[in-house]
């Protein structure tokens, strides 16, 4: 028996506010932009918008530093505008998730100041200080962000843990107080009527009290093994389920790097009450090498594939998916995964069509759906990210050659993906009258919203007509996934079947022709129909041979 529920059905668009629209032209995207646009989201037919988070922060990780979990960050707006929004977002049917970033809070934060201040201060506890060893740091862990996870306060001789800034202190979950805060603020978003939480690095919030050194190769597997899936993380997360979430029917998603597909199923599986979904990283850390994501690898795309697969074959019986290509953090999806030169509008079609035909709840990102690309600014000094700007001085303090290093920030910089939304081929993009806080990607005159809105053939109007297709067939959402020809080199082919129906899905990932006798798939010409795509029409060189084009993306429906 198929579980239905309304978020396993949905379509969520992700909105990342700094740069999706400005509403004043002080050259920062905010809640009235964001306002302004909801008959744009509606038209593609989103059913949730998940919101960056749009709370007080002093931004040194662009929002995920909250100072005041309860307050909304002036630059963006107030909670007027806040209200405002939610309520927009539910005349036009669709729904609101936010962002819950608990695993650490701003150094600004209340809490962190209070704990700071003393020893023996009520708030010491609320996060992790311990002594130093040898006249350095407790531990050997490396933040996220470069440098060590511990910083030191002089004025009580102790370090804190911070997995990613320094600004961004670790709360001690194992304090229940700590707890209760966060299960309190989460109750007064949802009593404003919000409609759940994409929940920040979650898997992170139980630590290894022992603080072991980590003696892991890779910085994956550190995650993986050290700073992920701690011994209590079940734990806190059936408390929270119990204590906040329990009788709301609200949506929940588990951002969840460490995550392995063994252990998937432990935050997920329906009756264990803790998430409903997770958003897992196997494909976003592939070409990451042993130093992280500056220390880029190759790739296949059997590797790509075999993500899917495992991860499928783990967790659709009893759990639930989530699938997406890119977000806030990673390179833009047709660069990284598609072809953003000669066949940009080609590869970016396909990719809606593998991200709209997968089992597993639809995550789209902002600007994807024009198939925006990655931006390569000559200059460091146009880079607004953390992490990128942290790698760089470290690359520099390695000695590198930082020109190279530069080829590296063009493909993985996060700023690759916060780039202001391009809505027009007016000054800056139509995203500000003023001076955007980080420069638009130049390719805005030939790629925007306005333009894809008159062209009927448009990555755009792709996106919505895949969409429509996708709501009018769930099939594509409960059906079985039966992937084909593993170990295809540029070919991605699957079934969805649900008993009544059956689609044959081609994607040709590459820039090459490709002939494919239908015998491979166990297919017969005479009972396909072709129902999506991206090029016109299917080409038969002979009766049961196909040709697809490049990055050509096919559905037959098989009768
Ligand atoms: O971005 C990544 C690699 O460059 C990820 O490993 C990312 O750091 C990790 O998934 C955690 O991301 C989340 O928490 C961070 C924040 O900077 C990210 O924007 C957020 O998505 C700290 O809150
Ligand atoms: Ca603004």
């Amino acid at each position: 028996m198929i579980d239905k529920q309304w978020w396993k059905e949905a379509i969520v668009y992700q909105i990342y506010p700094r740069s999706f629209k400005d509403s004043n032209g002080d050259g920062i995207g905010d809640i009235p932009g964001i306002i302004q646009k909801l008959d744009y989201i509606k038209s593609l037919g989103v059913d949730v918008i998940w919101l960056c988070p749009v709370y007080d922060s002093p931004n040194d990780d662009n929002g995920y530093d909250i100072r005041d979990y309860r307050n909304i960050h002036k630059e963006f707006g107030t909670m007027t505008d806040l209200e405002n929004l939610l309520e927009g977002v539910h005349q036009r049917g669709m729904k609101l998730i936010m962002d819950l970033v608990v695993n650490h809070t701003s150094d600004e934060h209340e809490w962190f100041l209070q704990s700071k201040s003393s020893l023996d201060n009520p708030y010491r506890d609320f996060y992790f200080w311990k002594e130093g060893r040898n006249g350095g740091p407790p531990n050997n862990w490396k933040s996220f962000f470069g440098g060590d996870s511990w910083d030191y306060d002089p004025d009580t001789n102790q370090y804190y843990l911070h997995l990613f800034s320094k600004k961004q202190p670790d709360l001690n979950w194992e304090n229940p107080k700590v707890r209760e805060e966060i299960y309190d603020l989460m109750r007064f978003w949802l009593d404003k009527g919000i409609d759940g939480f994409r929940m920040d690095v979650i898997p992170l919030i139980s630590k290894r009290t022992e603080f072991p050194d980590s003696d892991a190769d890779t910085f994956t597997d550190t995650i993986h093994r050290f700073y992920a899936n701690g011994p209590r993380v079940h734990e806190y997360l059936r408390e929270m389920q119990h204590e906040v979430l329990a009788n709301r029917d609200v949506m929940t998603v588990g951002e969840g790097p460490g995550i392995t597909p063994d252990l998937g199923l432990l935050y997920v599986e329906k009756d264990r009450n803790e998430l409903q979904m997770i958003f897992h990283f196997g494909h976003m850390y592939m070409d990451n090498g042993p130093g992280g994501k500056y220390d880029l690898c190759d790739w296949t795309l059997q590797e790509f594939k075999q993500v899917f697969k495992i991860w499928d074959e783990k967790l659709h019986h009893r759990g639930w998916l989530s699938i997406f290509l890119g977000n806030h953090d990673f390179p833009r999806i047709v660069s990284r995964f598609g072809d953003d030169g000669p066949y940009r509008k080609e590869s970016a079609k396909l990719l809606a069509t593998l991200l709209l035909s997968l089992r597993g709840t639809t995550y789209l990102y902002q600007g994807d759906e024009i198939g925006m690309s990655n931006v390569a600014f000559d200059s460091i000094d146009d880079y607004r990210d953390l992490e990128t700007l942290n790698a760089y001085e470290e690359a520099g303090a390695a000695g590198k050659d930082l020109r190279q290093f530069m080829n590296i920030v063009h493909i993985q910089s996060r700023d690759n993906a916060r780039t202001p939304v391009q809505w027009s081929d007016d000054p800056h993009s139509g995203f500000t009258d003023g001076t955007p806080w980080i420069r638009v990607n130049p390719n805005f005159k030939a790629i925007n919203v306005a333009a894809q809105e008159t062209d009927p053939d448009s990555v755009l109007n792709y996106y919505r007509k895949m969409i429509r297709f996708r709501k009018e067939n769930p099939v594509l959402v409960y059906g079985d996934y039966l992937p084909l020809l593993k170990d295809h080199d540029r070919l991605y082919a699957y079934r969805r079947n649900d008993g009544d129906k059956t689609f044959l899905i081609l994607l040709n990932f590459s820039s090459r022709n490709l002939i494919l006798p239908l015998d491979d798939l166990g297919a017969r010409h005479k009972d396909l129909y072709r129902v999506m795509g991206n090029y016109d029409k299917a080409v038969w060189i002979e009766e049961e041979k196909l040709e697809l084009l490049p990055w050509e993306a096919v559905i037959f429906e098989e009768k």
